[in-house]
Parts: C-alpha cells; structure tokens; sequence
C-alpha cells in the first residue's frame, strides 16, 4: 500500500491539499491521534478551530478550571519518558499546567509541523468514487484524506441558553468556554454566575472572593463533594514515577478507569453504623472516591442510592449555616450521580459569605437579559459582569455544527436527528472511513481516549494492510449497538437526571443517554473482540 505522500491538487475550485489521515481536534484524543498515526507512516494534517493546542485545557480558562481525576492517572500512559519527565504539581491539575503539558507533549513529539490552528471546519463531504474525505475550512481552504478522525471533544460545543434580550446586556459577559486570556478583573463588581454544575462549582468560591457582589443563579442544585487537591510533594512524584506501570495497570482494571474502584459489596447488606463507617472514610478522601469507590448498586439500586444521597445533603446543611440556603442547595430532585458530580473546594463555605447571594430559579425563574443586568419572575438584578456557567451541547453538538456528509450526501445531522448511531460509539454507517475519536465510554477521560486512539489506528492499519478502500459498520451492526447501549443505560440510575448525560439540558434534544453504562474493561473487551474477528460487523470494501 502505498502513502499518499502530502501533496497538493489543483482543481477548478482552487488547490487541494492531500493527506493520507485528516484528525480534527487538538485536545487530549487529537494529539495522541496524530502522533500513532505519524507513526503507521501517514501524511496527516490536524486541524483545530483554536490559537493554541489544548483542546479543552485551551478553552476552558475560567478562574478555578482543573480536572477532577488524579494528575497521576490523567497524563497520558503511553510515553515513559514523558511519564519520566513531567513533573505534576497538583494532585488535580490546573487548567494553566494542563494546557503547558499538552503544548510539551505537541513539542517533544514533533507535532507542530502537521498541526494548523486557527482553523475552524465547516464540512466534511466523503466522495464515494475516490473513497475520500474532502473538508472545507471557514477561510475557503479545503483538503482531502482517505480517512478523516473526528477528535472534538464530548464538552465542546457551549452552550448558551436564549434568553429574550441577551445582547442588550451593557456589562460584560462571559462564557466559562470561552473564558479570555487576559484576567477578568471582578474586584468590586457586581457579578452573576448563571449555572451551579461542574463548572460554576468550581468558579464560585474564586469570584466570591473577589467579587464585590456576587449573585448565584440556580436551576437544579448538585451532589458537590470535596475535591481535597493539595501540592505534590518530591517523595510522592518519586514514587508515582517509580510506579506508573502499576498505577496504568489498575486504571485499565477498574470499572471507570480510575485507582478508584467500587466496593464489592451491595450497600443494604452490612449494617447502618458499617455503611456510615465507607461514607465517612470515603468522604475524607481526594477526588471520585465518593463515588466510585461506594457500594457496587449505588447507581443501580434507588434505596442505596438514596441512602448516600441523604448523607451528601447532611454534609452540605452542615457547611452551610443559613438552613433556608442549606435546604435550597442540597438536591432532591434526582439520584447521586444521575448528573456528573461536581468535586468542590471551599463551594458551600462560599455561601456563607456576605457578599454571595442564591437565586432559586426554580422558585423564580429568569425572564429575560436586561441592559442593567436580569430580570426573574419576582425582580430586577442589575450586574457589571454576568458569567454563563450553561454547561455544553455534549457529543453531538460538536459534530453536528459541521457539515458532514456521507453515503449518497445524507447528512449527519438528519441521520442522527432522533439521537446519536454509531457502531461502538467509534464508526457511523454510512459515513465510511470516518473515526470517532471521542470517548463515550463511562470513565477517566485520558484513559478512555487512549484506548480508543489504538483501537482507531490498528482499524487503519488494518485497512490499508489489506489494501481495502473503505471501512463501515453494517446497518445491522450499528442498530445493535445502539439497542445494547440503550438496555445498558435503562438498568442504571446514570440516565436518570436532567444532565448533558442524556441531552437534557439542551431544549428539544432527543433524551438519549450519550455514554456507554458499561465498564471501561467490558467497553475495551468488546472493541478488541470486534477487531480481533477481522471487524465483524464492518464492511470492508
Ligand atoms: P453543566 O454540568 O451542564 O451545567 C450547566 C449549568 O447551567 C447547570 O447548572 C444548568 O442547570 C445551568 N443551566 C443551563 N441552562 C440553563 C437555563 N436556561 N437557565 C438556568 N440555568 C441553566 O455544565 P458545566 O460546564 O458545569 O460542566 C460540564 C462538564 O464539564 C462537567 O460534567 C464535567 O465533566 C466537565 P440544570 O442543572 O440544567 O438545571
């Protein structure tokens, strides 16, 4: 087989650049998915909409931004001298060492030269006579690739609810996504924070701070746990880096791909004083443990559900002194870890203070943006900043705001307008030689997008190994998938919150449970099985 090696076509429309594998998306999942596919020998070009690589760790820089699984177990396994080599300052990282650890990583594997910022794709159009990929960029440019990858995050596409006079707003306002480089400076101004999940949890306690009034507006309060991130010494980044092959091995055997690991038991049979003994020494502890180091049937039994979700909501009365407040932030409405919980430092201590105030929207909700600030059902707010903490279009909407076009020019859009279809969560029918780089998998987001990544780059191997010229799931293949997914996810507690978990917090989404309610080792059997027997239930052609 031979490579196309990088070259450019000219054509009526203007000159066409040539690659054996186009990746979009310069995150965790693009870069690594560049690098395996340099290394198969492709000429590949990665296109990203942003000035910088990143991905989420380049937008994503609201006051507070890190992430919530161990620094440890979130850098990437695959290099062990760049395991070596980084230093993690931070048990749950920060936004600005995230983003440094991803520009190293671009840097000491070469990956700059195939890399092209500030690109934004508008379409993706496969030609079923050259069996390829051609992509238009907002500029005009345009480029071909047999095999196009698809590595745009699952939180990518913001969202902003439309409320009735948004740009009538004469302060400023700010997406968490799309948060400036520069610092916003909130001292002494009066500031809205619209939004309490993951995000704004992690955003209030900072503007609190420094704000000189800062109102909070919530719709649906959360399970917040403590996140408990601290410094990492010199003899614990020792010993991390003497044992990453173990703590690798452990996040490929757990359920979520995490160190943390359910406790084998069902909550309901060991005693009342035994449960609060694992809720207490879980609660002591860094990170998801809370949650996934619980009781095996917390997210499939209702009763053990409800018995840690009543200890969640006795830890926040506790933090929180005024009881009004206290009652208004500890969620009724829906199961522990039905929507993604938030891990917190300092969020219900914020509430204490003098200058922070909570809006129940429930109790009265937002009518409209004024130009003073917003407007609820029972009064005006007036704001020199408002904060839009309004969460993401999850999975879809990244790919669906691009025009892509498959088999006999059906779009994806249509073909996923009663929900997302995929065969693993990796291929579409229909849309041939098209890669989902985008971890569906219920889990340790790196972990996940590391498997996936091979999984991708072994199909492509494979492919052109065997001198084929396209690969698709069957139809058949792909409404199986999705059945199974969907069985998967009836029997688990996960989908059922209103959450980007199942598209609901996009009005007029389809409610469909976006992610795989599997372990990351059944996920990662079952992708290899489908490998190992030659792709079965893609058509190689
Ligand atoms: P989330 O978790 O989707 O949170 C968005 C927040 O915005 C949530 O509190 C929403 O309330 C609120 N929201 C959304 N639309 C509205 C309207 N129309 N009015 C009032 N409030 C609204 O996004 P995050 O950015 O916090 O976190 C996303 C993920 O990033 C997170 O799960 C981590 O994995 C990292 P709701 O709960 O829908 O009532």
């Amino acid at each position: 087989m031979a490579n196309v090696q990088q070259s450019t076509t000219a054509t009526a429309q203007g000159p066409i650049e040539q690659f054996d594998a186009i990746v979009i998306g310069a995150g965790v999942s693009g870069l690594y998915q560049l690098y395996r596919l340099r290394e198969l020998g492709l000429s590949v070009r990665l296109f990203d909409d942003a000035g910088g690589v990143g991905g989420t760790w380049y937008w994503n820089r609201y006051p507070g931004c890190r992430f919530d699984s161990e620094s440890e177990t979130y850098g990437y396994s695959w290099s062990k001298e760049l395991l070596q080599e980084w230093d993690w300052k931070e048990h749950f990282s920060g936004q600005p060492e995230n983003e440094r650890y991803l520009n190293y990583v671009a840097d000491k594997f070469h990956l700059r030269p195939h890399i092209q910022l500030k690109s934004r794709v508008t379409s993706a159009v496969f030609d079923e006579k050259t069996n390829r990929w051609e992509i238009q960029l907002e500029s005009g440019q345009r480029a071909r690739a047999q095999f196009l990858v698809m590595a745009v995050g699952i939180l990518t596409a913001r969202y902003t609810p439309p409320f009735e006079g948004i740009e009538s707003f004469k302060g400023e306002s700010y997406h968490t996504s799309r948060w400036p480089k520069e610092k916003v400076d909130f001292a002494g101004k009066r500031v809205a924070c619209i939004g309490t999940g993951a995000t704004a949890v992690q955003l209030i306690p900072l503007v609190a701070k420094e704000a000189g009034h800062l109102t909070v507006f919530q719709r649906t309060a959360n399970y917040c746990a403590p996140l408990r991130n601290g410094q990492v010494s010199p003899e614990t980044q020792a010993q991390w880096k003497a044992s990453y092959s173990e703590i690798h091995k452990k996040c490929r055997e757990t359920a979520t791909g995490f160190t943390h690991d359910f406790d084998p038991r069902k909550a309901m049979s060991v005693s009342k004083e035994e449960r609060l003994a694992l809720y207490e020494k879980l609660w002591v502890q860094p990170g998801f443990s809370k949650w996934l180091a619980n009781y095996r049937d917390i997210m499939t039994s209702r009763e053990a559900n409800e018995d840690f979700a009543e200890f969640v909501r006795n830890k926040i009365r506790a933090r929180v002194k005024d009881p009004v407040v206290a009652e208004k932030l500890a969620p009724k409405d829906h199961p522990f870890g039905a929507k993604r919980i938030p891990l917190e430092t300092d969020y219900y201590e914020a509430y204490n203070r003098d200058n922070v105030v909570l809006v129940d929207l429930k109790e009265t909700p937002i009518e409209r943006i004024t130009p003073k600030g917003i407007k609820t059902s029972d009064r005006e707010y007036e704001f020199d900043v408002i904060i839009y903490a309004t969460g993401f279009d999850a999975f879809t909407g990244a790919l669906t705001q691009i025009d892509i076009r498959g088999e006999g020019g059906q779009t994806l859009k249509d073909k996923w307008a009663e929900g997302p279809k995929t065969c693993l969560g990796l291929q579409i029918a229909s849309f041939p030689n098209l890669f989902l780089a985008i971890s569906t998998a219920f889990g340790n987001y790196p972990v996940c997008a590391e498997m996936i990544v091979e999984w991708i780059t072994d199909c492509i191997r494979y492919v052109r190994e065997k001198e084929y010229a396209r690969i698709a799931p069957t139809l058949q293949a792909e409404e199986a998938w999705v059945q199974h997914a969907a069985e998967l996810a009836e029997g688990s507690l996960f989908a059922a919150g209103n959450s980007w978990f199942v598209g609901a917090n996009i009005p007029g989404k389809k409610r469909v449970f976006l992610l795989y309610a599997n372990t990351v080792p059944a996920y990662r059997k079952r992708c290899a099985e489908v490998a190992a027997k030659g792709y079965e239930g893609f058509l190689l052609q």
